[in-house]
């Protein structure tokens, strides 16, 4: 019976899940009332308040919508590959998505976070995390382009990740999988979790001026799951702290294994620390295997390059780096208030909230006030660091967000509710229904120094009786609330893309002036680009032929072809010519097996085609850019391998002169 009884509090909980699903929260139909709405109504001609970032789950990318309105601005790839752009399928973005096990097209994007300086938005770039071939990336806010893409080695899982701390020092990046590391021989017996299996940590540089990223280094620490994380801020600057589970180091059946004891931990790091011993010397050479990718704005082109090194501390060796403090039980979020001062544990299954005290912390540190060491980590007793613990707040608490007057909002994924509650008394204020079962929160600025409790987002997992129906699965939504007020009013339901997890919403004004219209091209140095009609080309060099193409309302050049033969591998590097503000030309060609190109004005981008049979092959623009745009097209002519037809281009003049006395 011992099997039924570990699994006893689980089965309560699903008890509670089912119930509490079944009976919906009253008064859902009518939860938006029409007044609210109105708060959410932003009038056609007017422009949102808030950009809202949010994650795109297991579609690999991130969307953008204003606030309030919830309108849907744009779709950002990032980690997977998009039709619709080309990225990924365009020579010059296929690199971004390369890693040490090749080119990978999709990933699993739980995380976003905004750049920082002094614990305040800055509107420069957000972060965003790979969960499964663990890569960290950063977007650049003035183009909402993925910039940047950089692998991590010894992780898998890349869950508590990318958060960064009050000057984005660092972007920090914990795996959810503890796994061998990656220079030892990883063929071991799985059951050899304990003494086999590391957790590293990977804190990653960013360039002050140009937010280029780099491992600093890696920590080697336990062989737990670390799930998520935030950086202290204020009087906590130099701390980050991470969620972990499976304290009790199951490698099989984690829903029962893995809730065994009573408390997990809260690991709290000490980077300023980390970096003491880092220059010290302390830090080990390991060899490993990690692609960095970089996009070039002025040539339009990414490059990746495979790194083969990486500094890793060991934390059990340097002693003062990592202390833990035991969480009750299996914590998810793991959330810094607004102060630095309170770090609040989410126990996925546990009855309250846990509010720690940074204050106290250091003094049980100092005190060493501990309760033995969790594989050579001091252990922190839980009331020496205990704040105060939120009671009967709900059930299932994933993630804390802040309004910065002093509340805390917390989402409960089985009650399916967000509560509100005072940091300082901890006693709840308010509690509100989410339709149903939200995952994260966020509120502008809500895990930075200045939040702006205006709104708060919540992101919800199932939408049964909120959406049409759609087959067998249904839309994944956000809801609005309405915060400025003593009591959350929810004002407004969208749906988002892919899974939503956690997000991230600013101001717009921090960002929408700094938006790129175009890009100019004399400072295109893409080595394919053509800077006029005048200097296309088509280029044989065995059987690969270079086509130099421009496209500018309503024409492509050129826009007839002949000469290519079957066999042939073709690219065509087309430069769209405007320099005008949002006027993309499209480039598709039939047979193509990739996405089509969408060109930005200034910029060159490439598509690789295969001619396949002899023929007639169109080309046109696929984006609807002037009233003439149904006739931007052109053809390309396919006769057989080792034909002697000639490789001629034009535009405007029939080349070769038309011969009238053949027919087909
Ligand atoms: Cu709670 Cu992956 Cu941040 Cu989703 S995680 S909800
Ligand atoms: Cu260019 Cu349509």
């Amino acid at each position: 019976m011992k099997y039924s009884k570990q699994l006893l509090p689980i089965f309560l909980l699903l008890l509670a899940a089912i119930i509490f699903n079944s009976c919906k929260p009253k008064n859902a139909g009518s939860a938006v009332s029409s007044d609210a709405a109105s708060k959410s109504y932003v009038a056609p001609g007017k422009y949102d308040e808030f950009y809202n970032f949010v994650s795109g789950g297991f579609s690999g990318q991130m969307s953008v919508y204003g606030l309030p309105s919830g309108r849907l601005l744009k779709v950002v790839p990032i980690f997977s590959v998009d039709p619709e752009k080309g990225y990924g399928y365009s020579e010059e973005t296929k690199p971004m998505l390369n890693t040490s096990h090749g080119f990978v097209p999709w990933d699993d994007q739980h995380h976003l976070d905004l750049s920082q300086t002094n614990g305040e938005i800055d509107g420069r770039w957000i972060f965003a995390n790979a969960n499964n071939t663990p890569r960290v990336a950063r977007v650049d806010l003035t183009t909402f382009r993925t910039s940047e893409i950089i692998e991590l080695p010894n992780s898998a899982g890349n869950h508590s990740s990318p958060f960064i701390t009050e000057n984005t020092e660092y972007v920090v990046a914990g795996t959810r999988f503890s796994v061998p590391p990656d220079d030892v021989n990883g063929d071991v017996p799985i059951n050899s979790y304990k003494q086999n299996f590391k957790g590293y940590i990977s804190f990653i540089s960013v360039g002050k001026e140009d937010g280029k990223m780099d491992i600093a280094f890696q920590l080697k620490c336990p062989g737990v799951n670390f799930d998520l994380s935030h950086a202290g801020k204020g009087k906590s600057h130099g701390w980050f702290f991470f969620s972990c589970y499976n304290s009790e180091q199951a490698n099989t059946l984690l829903e029962v294994n893995a809730s065994q004891r009573d408390k997990d931990f809260i690991m709290a790091v000490n980077w300023k620390k980390a970096e003491e011993y880092l220059k010290a010397g302390k830090g080990r050479k390991q060899s490993v295997k990690y692609a960095h990718n970089v996009y070039n704005e002025k040539s339009h082109t990414a490059t990746s390059e495979i790194k083969t090194e990486v500094t890793v501390l060991d934390v059990s060796e340097l002693k003062d780096i990592c202390y833990m403090i035991p969480c009750p039980k299996s914590p998810h979020g793991c959330d810094v208030d607004p102060t630095g001062e309170y770090i609040v544990g989410s126990g996925k299954l546990a009855a309250l909230i846990p509010v720690f005290s940074f204050t106290k912390m250091q003094k049980a540190i100092a005190d060493k006030a501990y309760d033995g060491e969790y594989e050579g980590i001091p252990v922190i007793k839980y009331e020496s660091a205990l704040h105060g613990e939120v009671k009967k707040p709900g059930l299932g608490p994933l993630h804390t967000e802040f309004d910065g007057r002093g509340n805390a909002y917390t989402t409960f994924f089985v009650s399916s509710e967000v509560v509100k509650w005072s940091i300082q008394d901890l006693k709840v204020l308010d509690r509100v229904p989410t339709y149903y079962s939200v995952g994260h929160l966020c509120i502008p600025g809500g895990d930075s120094k200045k939040p702006n409790g205006k709104y708060l987002i919540a992101y919800n997992k199932i939408t049964k009786d909120r959406y049409l129906p759609t087959g067998p699965e249904l839309a994944q939504s956000a809801q609005l609330y309405d915060i400025s007020g003593e009591k959350m009013q929810l004002i407004l339901d969208f749906p988002t893309i892919g899974e939503p997890h956690y997000a991230q919403a600013v101001a717009a004004d921090l960002i929408k002036n700094k938006s790129v219209k175009f890009f100019k091209i004399e400072e295109n140095t893409n080595p394919y680009v053509s800077k006029g009609e005048g200097t296309t080309k088509v280029v044989r060099a065995g059987n690969k032929v270079d086509v130099y193409m421009t496209c500018i309302r309503s024409h492509f050049s050129p826009d007839n072809i002949e000469g290519i033969r079957a066999g042939d591998e073709v690219y065509f590097h087309v430069t769209n010519l405007e320099q005008d503000w949002d006027v993309p030309h499209g480039f598709a060609i039939k047979g193509a097996n990739t996405g089509e190109l969408l060109i930005m004005p200034g910029e060159t981008q490439t598509l690789k085609w295969i001619a396949e049979k002899p023929g007639i092959f169109p080309f046109y623009c696929t984006d609807f850019c002037s009233a003439l745009h149904q006739e931007m097209q052109g053809y390309l002519r396919i006769s057989p391998a080792g034909s002697n037809v000639p490789l001629t281009f034009s535009t405007g003049t029939n080349m070769p002169k038309a011969d009238t006395t053949k027919t087909l």
